[in-house]
């Protein structure tokens, strides 16, 4: 296999609002993620990457971007930008930016320009008085209608996501220019790579009805078309002379549409987030949920590991659910929290660890629709309301999936604010601050923090788990196992304790009273044999 600096990279995600907050208005911020540099830098990951942190107006917290070149002011400015960059570097760490360009937000110039039917913005979107057919029965992403009415304009616009984030037009060359120009300023300031939101939903084919269907009606107009490859191509010969990478958002892709998008000779993106091993608990849409299974969660994730040349791995950011209340156990919170990281960390592709995944982070304890700020939990709250849901149903599955689960604020210690913040927090900080936190698992060294640290050297120190082959050999309710070269990894996901008929030599348990011959419940281990 090719080797690669990105395969070789552990990339740490930031969500900047509620990362860490240094001057106390509550909400995270570039100083603050500047001041915790050491401790990402102690974890052993080199690259960082930041969720939105240009001007926006939040609607979607930054996935809704009014400027492109500036830095959204309640993050700092474009001078703590550049600081950010080189204090990095100084660590051995590269930053990635989220490129958001499926949409804009409403308050973008092109947009408002637009509206007014201002050259030469006026066609930058879609807008039902230059596309025939139009409005259409499209549904969105977050639930609803798909074509917004502007008084101004007197035409409607698509938004496959909220009503304020219109989406670009790509059958005009002119948004391709502009978007272009934007990633050439993010390179030249020192960036090394773009996780490119939804971006196989860029090109739109026709603006016709679609077939009907239970989510996203209109969908074959827009996922993974050609146009959209050609799209992907001009960003690729962009980014080939800074040694850059990307990572693809991918919505409903299988591993036929990644190895089009992925493969090096196609020139497009260089590895994508699928979403295949996230649906596992879910029923078609994330908010009915079924019973999760191990053993059919790992056959997707090994589906994948075969299939493609190149994976990412993660199993969390900042639209999912915490992976340990998800996946884990609640009776043993630190041992599944230690064994999901050891999946993480030892599947074959990058692996993504998101800000606060390594101290077992877990859902968001919260008791009222008011304590929640997404929009997509409240636009589906809403159309659960008028379906007549009752609201026990309507509150467990919006508890269980919405986004704010991800987003609450990183706890670095059990004081008020969690360290996070001296001020009011923008969203409320987990109950389990004082058990969960920074500093209290840095003194530990039996910790889940403590445990991260050790199996990412451990990765660094190992060939194998980034290079080397991959085969599954065990998969069943209780015990999940495979090689990755002359390494074996062994995870026990349940609750009881598991006789082993031989074992190899024993290179990193989870468990500091392991016992020989056995696998302590959630167990994870790497061996040779
Ligand atoms: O998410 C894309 C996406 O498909 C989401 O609708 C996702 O399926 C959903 O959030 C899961 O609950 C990206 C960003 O990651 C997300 O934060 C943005 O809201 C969205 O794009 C629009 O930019
Ligand atoms: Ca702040």
């Amino acid at each position: 296999m090719n080797k690669e600096w990105w395969k070789e990279a552990i990339v740490y995600q930031i969500y900047p609002r509620s990362f860490s907050d240094s001057n106390g208005d509550g909400i995270g911020d570039i100083p603050g993620i500047i001041s915790k540099l050491d401790y990402i830098s102690s974890l052993g990951v080199n690259v960082i990457w930041l969720s939105p942190v240009y001007a926006s107006p939040n609607e979607d917290n930054g996935y809704d971007i009014s400027d492109y070149y500036s830095i959204h002011p309640d993050f700092g400015t474009m001078a703590d930008f550049d600081s950010l960059v080189a204090e990095a570097d100084k660590r051995g760490i590269k930053i990635i930016m989220d490129l958001v360009i499926n949409h804009t937000s409403s308050e973008h110039e092109w947009f408002q320009k637009s509206r007014r039917g201002i050259e030469p913005y006026k066609d930058y979107y879609y807008w039902s008085d230059s596309w025939p057919g139009t409005p259409n029965n499209w549904t969105g992403f977050f639930g609803g209608g798909t074509w917004e009415y502007d008084e101004e304009r007197k035409a409607s616009y698509l938004h496959l996501f909220a009503p304020h984030q219109p989406d670009l037009n790509y059958h005009n060359p002119l948004v391709w220019e502009d978007i272009g120009k934007i990633l050439k300023f993010w390179l030249e300031k020192g960036v090394k790579g773009f996780r490119c939101d939804v971006i196989n939903i860029l090109y739109k084919d026709s603006l016709e009805n679609g077939k009907k269907k239970p989510i996203l009606t209109g969908s074959e107009h827009y996922l993974t078309l050609d146009g959209t490859h050609e799209i992907l191509k001009k960003i690729n010969q962009i980014l080939s002379p800074y040694d850059a990478f990307t990572v693809g958002e991918t919505v409903f892709v299988d591993i036929e549409d990644a190895k089009l998008l992925t493969y090096p000779e196609r020139k497009e993106l260089n590895m994508v987030f699928s979403f295949q091993h996230m649906e596992v608990d879910q029923i078609m849409v994330k908010w009915f949920k079924r019973k999760f299974s191990w053993k059919r969660f790992v056959s997707v994730m090994d589906k994948w590991q075969r299939g493609l040349a190149w994976n990412t791995v993660y199993l969390e950011n900042h639209d999912q659910p915490r992976s340990v209340s998800r996946f884990g156990s609640r009776e043993y919170h630190g041992e599944s929290a230690k064994l999901l990281g050891t999946l993480l960390l030892t599947l074959k592709g990058t692996p993504f660890i998101f800000q606060g995944e390594e101290i077992g982070m877990t859902n968001f304890d919260f008791t009222s629709m008011d304590e929640i700020q997404d929009v997509e939990s409240k636009n589906i709250y809403a159309i659960l309301s008028k379906l007549n849901i009752p609201k026990g149903t309507k509150w467990n599955m919006i508890k269980k999936t919405f986004r704010d689960n991800a987003r609450t604020p990183m706890q670095w210690n059990g004081r008020d604010g969690a360290g996070f913040t001296t001020g009011i927090p923008w969203l409320g900080i987990n109950g389990n601050k004082y058990e969960i936190n920074v500093e209290k698992e840095e003194g530990d060294k039996d910790s889940i923090l403590s445990y991260y640290r050790a199996l990412i050297s451990f990765r660094k120190e190992h060939d194998d788990l980034v290079y080397g082959d991959y085969e599954l050999i065990r998969n069943d309710k209780w015990v999940t196992e495979y090689r990755r070269g002359a390494l074996y990894i062994v995870l026990n996901h349940s609750n009881k304790e598991i006789r082993r008929e031989r074992e190899g030599e024993i290179l990193l348990s989870s468990e500091k009273n392991r016992k020989n011959g056995f696998l302590k419940p959630w167990e994870a281990l790497m061996e040779r044999r």
